[in-house]
């Protein structure tokens, strides 16, 4: 079992104010961390909840090294099955609580994304450059099921820093598509590319239709 751990500290890093609201929550947002095998979503929900988040990791196999590229994440030892789950209360640009919802990067659980964004206002969809490819399918998905996302590049340590410009290209994104660098390990950085779903995700010109898939 995950340990009761304290909410993330440090807002000041790069820009987002993670406090928790005094007043009332306004909303209730249900949001998606996608993304390919092993580019950190599990990652990300643990480092930004403020409660001990849920995880249904199992470990990894020789079974299935076929399948599943350990390049570049060889120390990544267990996998997501089902789903991992945080929360986030922020107090800007409004009170409001985000409910996390992870989903596992491996190909054959994608059947339980469509159950997982369902009710979603959107999806972070992480990627790794190193594996750009390994994302394509949750790009994919968001496309299909008209669900708002951005992409954030997690930049893992001795991964080449590419430009946006060039993420966007290889991912075929549309313009107004957001792009974000973000640490999933970082608290701060992983709320940063939460608010920039949210800003995106509840724009007027934002395209969703609130999962009806
Ligand atoms: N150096 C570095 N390591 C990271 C970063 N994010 C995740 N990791 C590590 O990369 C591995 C994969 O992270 P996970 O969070 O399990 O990835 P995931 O996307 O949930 O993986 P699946 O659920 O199996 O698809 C773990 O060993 C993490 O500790 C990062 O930003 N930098
Ligand atoms: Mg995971």
């Amino acid at each position: 079992m995950p340990s009761a751990k304290p909410g993330p500290a440090d807002p000041s890093t790069d820009g987002a104010a993670i406090m928790p609201a005094p007043g009332l929550v306004s909303a209730v947002l249900k949001i998606l961390i996608a993304g390919g095998f092993g580019v950190g979503k599990t990652t990300a929900v643990g480092a930004v909840s403020e409660i001990a988040p849920i995880t249904t990791e199992e470990r990894l196999t020789q079974a299935g090294a076929a399948t599943d590229s350990l390049d570049g994440i060889q120390e990544k030892a267990t996998t997501t099955v089902a789903f991992d789950f945080g929360r986030l209360t922020l107090d800007v640009p409004m009170p409001m609580e985000l409910m996390l919802f992870g989903t596992p990067g491996q190909e054959r659980f994608a059947g339980l994304w469509y159950d997982l964004a369902r009710g979603a206002v959107g999806a972070v969809v992480l990627a790794d450059t190193r594996r750009l490819e390994s994302s394509f399918d949750a790009v994919g998905f968001c496309e299909r099921a008209r669900l708002p996302f951005i992409v954030a590049v997690n930049e893992f340590d001795g991964a080449h820093r590419y430009p946006l410009d060039d993420v966007r290209r290889a991912l075929v994104l549309n313009p107004g598509t957001p792009v974000r660098r973000c640490d999933a390990r970082k608290p701060s950085s992983v709320a940063a590319a939460l608010l920039s779903l949210v800003d995106h995700a509840l724009s007027p010109t934002s395209s969703s239709t609130l999962l009806d898939i």
